[in-house]
């Protein structure tokens, strides 16, 4: 199983809000994807600079920090085969008008920046997240008996 990977997903405000986090993880649950770590995050100003610096240029950036700002976040690391563009798919475009039917974000939500949740868009993204978000202590290395019907091996 070389290509399985890890990668961060974190629930936005909104979706704390309108009572979505079961839903959300449901849907990655049954997709098949191993939560392998998850917890509450209360993000800063400076963990905010760090992760959106992309948009740092933005006329938006200062009310996106201000909007991840307005609960804690759920930070998830999320494990599977090929996981950083599964979950990529599973979550659509940015823009929730945008975002092909049936994905989480074109299915829940119709407006940026509240359109439920962050992933990470790149191995090497994934990577740095895990580091920002989470300490190692903090992600969790276990197998399900589901595992090899999931993954492919075996069954
Ligand atoms: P992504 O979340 O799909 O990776 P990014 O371009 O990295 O998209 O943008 C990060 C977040 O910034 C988006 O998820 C959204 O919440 C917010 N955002 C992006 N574009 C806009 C905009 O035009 N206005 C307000 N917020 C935006
Ligand atoms: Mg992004």
């Amino acid at each position: 199983m070389s290509d399985l990977q890890k990668t961060v997903v974190l629930l936005k405000p909104d979706a704390l809000q309108r009572d979505l986090l079961g839903e959300i993880i449901n849907r990655f649950e049954r997709k098949g994807l191993k939560i392998v770590g998850l917890k509450f995050i209360r993000l800063t100003d400076e963990l905010l600079d760090i992760h959106y610096a992309h948009l740092s240029d933005k006329p938006f950036f200062e009310s996106l920090k201000k909007f991840m700002m307005q609960t804690p976040v759920v930070g998830i690391v999320l494990e599977g085969l090929e996981a950083v563009s599964e979950v990529r798919k599973i979550i659509g475009s940015t823009n929730p008008r945008q975002a092909d039917a049936g994905t989480i974000r074109a299915d829940f939500s119709m407006n940026v920046p509240s359109n439920l949740i962050h992933a990470s868009d790149s191995e090497e993204t994934a990577q740095n997240e895990i580091k920002r978000f989470f300490s190692n202590h903090e992600i969790f290395s276990y197998e399900k008996i589901s595992d090899r019907y999931i993954f492919g091996e075996g069954v």
